[in-house]
């Protein structure tokens, strides 16, 4: 794509920075008191005042003195937001920042960033930091994903809902009728992007992949379909699970994705401190992978890998061109996918016909992270960049790669190529699946 006008790419680095500022402001509100925002709400959370100072002390590091060149403004704290120096588990019993002092901490990053931005050098055209605004578009996306995990946060949180718009439910779609699953011809495309200015070291470089021919369904499995597994005995059934999926069944004593409960005949889920019947045609969330693989073994099929996934998600089979979404190029908007917060829940499946991919495959971005057969490792000829501990630290370590991003996923933070991963067992994040199958079973 040609260079964006540098005063222009300001301008809108400058908004997207605000944007993803007031949605983090927004979960961690000053209604909710201190102590609710000081608290560890699940030892697999950090408490949600150190997802705000640690977004800080991100922007501190990459922006400030990275980036500017300039002087540490807390060098003292960097060690108390280190992911890596403290695990989840154990950053409640830190001398965290207040809500008060992580606002004002937060407040005063930002202020020196927005002046360094006035001066920065956006277009030098190499690939470098800077480059195509790179460094800011990683913080912009790290804090969006924080804030997604602050979600998680708050859905694990006991007590009356504290987000507003909790009630607010998906428009009335119509869903257009259509194939359940589509199939894609033998053949090579596209993988992953070189040029990408958003994206991460893990997405590049592009790279061709060949793949034989396979059915990937057209949208992913929903609520109603996992009760039909449930009903089925599937979580009684060793047979639908691998041999570490059964061994997480049996050891966790769990037989209903998480947050559903029973009350008599009908399933009931907790959503945000809200209790409401399990809407059957929204996509199943907060599965795990051995979960989601069970139920595709159950229904004669399997997960799809990575590549499928991708491949579904961008190929255009008459061209050979790989696009960044799978509606082409335009920016997402709310035609295409349920992104970026709008509603606190998927929308139903099979929605959103005008973010078809070429390949037919539906609802590909949005709604629930799609658990995929592949473990997270990197691509021919990848390169950490800007540092090790984003992604390569994580590679063939035992994750799971999931695509597609969630309801929660901001718009700039999700695109055909993004990758995101996590163990086989956590399901309080927003995780769904869709099933695939090879096309000529030997
Ligand atoms: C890409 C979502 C797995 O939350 O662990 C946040 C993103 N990296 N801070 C995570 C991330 C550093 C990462 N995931
Ligand atoms: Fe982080």
């Amino acid at each position: 794509p040609a260079a964006e006008d540098p005063g222009r790419a300001r301008e809108r680095i400058a908004a997207e920075l605000g944007r993803v500022r007031e949605r983090s402001l927004g979960l961690t509100v000053e209604s909710l008191d201190e102590s609710e925002l000081l608290a560890q709400h699940s030892p697999l959370m950090s408490p949600l005042v150190w997802d705000l100072a640690h977004v800080g002390n991100y922007e501190e590091q990459w922006l400030v003195r990275a980036a500017a060149g300039q002087e540490a403004l807390r060098p003292d704290i960097d060690i108390l937001y280190d992911a890596f120096e403290n695990p989840r588990s154990s950053r409640v019993d830190l001398p965290l920042l207040t809500p008060t002092e992580a606002r004002e901490y937060n407040s005063r990053v930002r202020s020196r960033v927005l002046d360094s931005l006035e001066r920065a050098p956006l277009d030098s055209g190499g690939e470098g930091l800077l480059d195509g605004g790179f460094v800011y578009h990683m913080v912009i996306q790290h804090e969006h994903q924080h804030d997604e995990t602050m979600l998680a946060t708050h859905q694990l949180r006991h007590g009356d809902p504290a987000l507003p718009g909790v009630d607010a439910r998906p428009p009335a779609v119509q869903v257009p009728p259509g194939p359940s699953e589509v199939r894609i011809e033998a053949g090579p495309f596209t993988m992953g992007t070189t040029t990408d200015p958003w994206a991460y070291d893990n997405e590049r470089p592009a790279h061709t992949v060949h793949l034989p021919a396979y059915w990937i369904d057209s949208h992913a499995v929903t609520n109603a379909a996992h009760m039909a597994f449930i009903a089925d005995g599937g979580y009684e059934d060793p047979r639908w699970w691998s041999q570490e999926g059964w061994e997480w069944r049996t050891r966790s004593g769990k037989r209903a994705p998480a947050f559903w409960f029973r009350d008599g005949d009908r399933w009931l889920r907790r959503r945000f401190g809200r209790v409401e019947p399990v809407p059957p045609d929204e996509p199943v969330q907060h599965v795990c992978y051995y979960e989601a693989e069970a139920h595709a073994h159950w229904a004669g099929k399997r997960l799809p890998t990575e590549a499928e996934w991708e491949k579904a998600a961008r190929h255009d089979p008459r061209t050979g061109a790989s696009h960044r979404f799978p509606w082409g190029a335009s920016e997402p908007g709310p035609e295409h996918a349920n992104l970026g917060q709008r509603l606190l829940t998927p929308a139903p499946a099979g929605a959103f016909p005008a973010g078809d991919a070429p390949t037919g495959a539906r609802q590909l971005l949005g709604d629930v992270w799609e658990w995929t057969a592949t473990e997270f490792a990197g691509y021919p000829g990848f390169r950490a960049f800007p540092y090790r501990e984003y992604s390569q630290v994580f590679f063939d370590a035992g994750y799971r790669v999931l695509r597609g991003g969630s309801w929660a996923t901001h718009p700039t933070s999700v695109r055909s190529t993004f990758r995101n991963w996590d163990y086989p067992v956590r399901r309080q994040i927003f995780s769904g699946f869709r099933c695939a199958r090879d096309a000529d079973p030997v």
